[in-house]
C-alpha cells in the first residue's frame, strides 16, 4: 500500500511538471500568448470560439436537465406518457440556430485567411520585406531580395508586416511562428504566401508543423526581429558577405581550407544558398545547431562528427576521424565561429 502511495505521488508530481512544461521555458511558443497582430486576430477568434462552445453547451444542459426533472416518472404515472414524433418548430429552430453561430466564425475566418495569405504590400509602403521560405528535410531556407540567403534563423524587421513566399524542395513542410500567426505548409511546386508581424523586437520560436519524416520533430527554427536599424544594418552585413572569399583571420586558414576541402559541396558561406545543406554565412550567430542543440564547440564536433546521432535520416554525411582529424576539427571549429555578421551576439 505504501508503495502504491509512493508511486501515485511521484507519477502526480511528473504530471504536473509535463502540465507546467507548456507554460514556462519555451521562448514565444505560445498561441496563447500572442504577439503580433494576426496572432492576436486568432487569438481573439479561438476565445471567441470558445464562448460560442461554452454557451452551446451551458444552454444544451440546462434543456437536458430540465427535461429529466420535469418529465420523470412521478408517483401514480403507471401509463406511458403520450408519444411524440417530430417537430417541425423544433428541427427549423435546431438548424438555425447553429447556421447563425456558424456564419459568426466563418464570415471573420475568410475574411482573416485572405488578409494573412497577402503577398504584396499597400503600394504607399515603402521598403517592404520580401522573404522567400523554403522547407527542407530537416532545415530552413531564408533567401533574401538582397541576393543572400539566411539559414535556420529568419531575421526580420519589428513593427511591420513581412511577406513571405514559401516552398519546399522534398516534402510537404508547414511553416509556423506560433506567437506571430498562422501556419501555411510549403509544398514543392506550389507557392504560398503569408505575412507576419512582430510587435516587438525579441526571438519567437518556429516549427516545422507538418509530418515530413523521422527527425520531422526536430525541424525547429527561429524568427528574430529586430528593430528597423539594426535589421537594415544585419542585411547590409549579410550582403557585404557576399563577396568574401578568404577569411581575413590567419588563424582560421587552416580551418577554412579544410571547410573548402569538405563542406563547400553542400554549404554556402556567403552570397544565395545552395539547396543541399543550410548556408553558414552567419552560423557563428546561431543560438542553435541544427535548428535545436546548443550551439557549443562540444556539440558542434559531435554534430560533423555524425549528424544522424542528433537528427534521424537528415542529409549531411558523417566526418569521422579517418577524414578530419581531431586537429583540423578544432580548426574548422574556428573558423565556423568566424562566420558571423553580429559578432556572435545571438549564441549564448
Ligand atoms: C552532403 C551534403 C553535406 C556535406 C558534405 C556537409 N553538410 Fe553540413 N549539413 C548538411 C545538411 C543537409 C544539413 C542540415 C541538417 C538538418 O538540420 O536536417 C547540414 C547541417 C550542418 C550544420 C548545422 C547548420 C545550422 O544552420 O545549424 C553545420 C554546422 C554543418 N552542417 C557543418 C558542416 C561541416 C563543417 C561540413 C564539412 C566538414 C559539412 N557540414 C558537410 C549537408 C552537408
Ligand atoms: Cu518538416
Amino acid at each position: 500500500m505504501k508503495q502504491v502511495k509512493a508511486w501515485s505521488g511521484r507519477f502526480g508530481f511528473l504530471a504536473v511538471i509535463f502540465l507546467l512544461s507548456g507554460c514556462f521555458g519555451n521562448e514565444n511558443l505560445s498561441a496563447l500568448d500572442p504577439k503580433g497582430p494576426q496572432a492576436q486576430w486568432i487569438y481573439d477568434n479561438m476565445i471567441l470560439s470558445l464562448y460560442i462552445m461554452a454557451f452551446v453547451t451551458l444552454v444544451v444542459f440546462a434543456i437536458f436537465f430540465y427535461i429529466i426533472a420535469k418529465f420523470r416518472r412521478k408517483e401514480g404515472d403507471n401509463e406511458y406518457p403520450k408519444q411524440v414524433h417530430g417537430s417541425t418548430v423544433l428541427e427549423i429552430t435546431w438548424t438555425v440556430i447553429p447556421i447563425l453561430l456558424l456564419l459568426v466564425l466563418f464570415v471573420p475566418t475568410i475574411i482573416g485567411t485572405f488578409d494573412f495569405a497577402e503577398s504584396q504590400a499597400p503600394e504607399d509602403v515603402e521598403d517592404a520585406v520580401y522573404i522567400d521560405v523554403t522547407g527542407h528535410q530537416y532545415w530552413w531556407q531564408f533567401d533574401y531580395e538582397e541576393g543572400f540567403t539566411a539559414g535556420q534563423e529568419v531575421y526580420i524587421p519589428t513593427g511591420e508586416r513581412v511577406y513571405f513566399t514559401l516552398n519546399a524542395t522534398d516534402v510537404i513542410h508547414s511553416f509556423w511562428v506560433p506567437a506571430l500567426g498562422g501556419k501555411i505548409d510549403t509544398v514543392p511546386g506550389i507557392e504560398n504566401t503569408l505575412w507576419l508581424e512582430a510587435d516587438e523586437p525579441g526571438t519567437y520560436m518556429g516549427k516545422c508543423a507538418e509530418l515530413c519524416g523521422p527527425s520531422h520533430a526536430l525541424m525547429d527554427f527561429k524568427l528574430i526581429a529586430l528593430e528597423r536599424d539594426d535589421y537594415d544594418q544585419w542585411v547590409e552585413d549579410m550582403a557585404a558577405k557576399a563577396d568574401v572569399e578568404q577569411p581575413e583571420d590567419s588563424s582560421v586558414q587552416q580551418g577554412y581550407e579544410v571547410f573548402q576541402e569538405n563542406c563547400i559541396s553542400c554549404h554556402a558561406v556567403s552570397g544565395p544558398g545552395s539547396a543541399s545543406g543550410p548556408t553558414l554565412t552567419n552560423f557563428g550567430d546561431r543560438n542553435t545547431i541544427a535548428g535545436y542543440l546548443d550551439n557549443t564547440d562540444e556539440q558542434l564536433k559531435a554534430w560533423i562528427r555524425n549528424p544522424d546521432d542528433f537528427k534521424q535520416g537528415n542529409n549531411m554525411v558523417p566526418f569521422p576521424e579517418s577524414e578530419i582529424s581531431e586537429d583540423e576539427m578544432d580548426s574548422l571549429v574556428a573558423y565556423l565561429r568566424s562566420l558571423n555578421v553580429r559578432d556572435g551576439e545571438n549564441a549564448e
